[in-house]
């Protein structure tokens, strides 16, 4: 009886474990989404750079430190899959979902700019994605 109540009881906890790794290993999913996130503050993206896999969904989760100014990350190049105009308010986050397509290297920026001020884009706010 002690050994069949041992069977019975463990079984369940031993599929539940099969399950857990089951889920967390990436390579079993049919389409996993490339997670990226970036900070956009004091003109900048942190990282300014990133590299994803074309042909898989990229989330891209952008927040924006600064606590006044608002920014964007404008990434245009719809041949490659990429038509990114997305803002984000000050202390706020956004995200973004997109699948690229082509290989290479895009450049995103900031497109926000003050009168008679330069852009964010000229103060160095800009980055490269690579896409492999
Ligand atoms: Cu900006």
């Amino acid at each position: 009886m002690r050994t069949i109540n041992y069977i019975t009881t463990r079984f369940p906890l031993n599929i539940l474990m099969a399950l857990i790794v089951i889920s967390a290993c990436p390579s079993l999913a049919s389409e996993p989404t490339q997670a990226i996130t970036l900070t956009l503050g004091g003109y900048h993206f942190t990282p300014d750079k990133f590299e994803v896999t074309a042909g898989q969904p990229v989330r891209l989760t952008l927040t924006n430190t600064d606590t006044i100014t608002p920014h964007n990350l404008i990434m245009k190049n719809e041949a490659a899959g990429l038509n990114i105009d997305i803002d984000v308010s000050a202390g706020k986050t956004s995200i973004v979902e997109f699948t690229p397509t082509t290989p290479g290297s895009y450049t995103f920026y900031c497109s926000k700019k003050l009168p008679f001020m330069k852009s964010h884009q000229e103060k160095g706010m800009e980055g490269t994605l690579t896409v492999k």
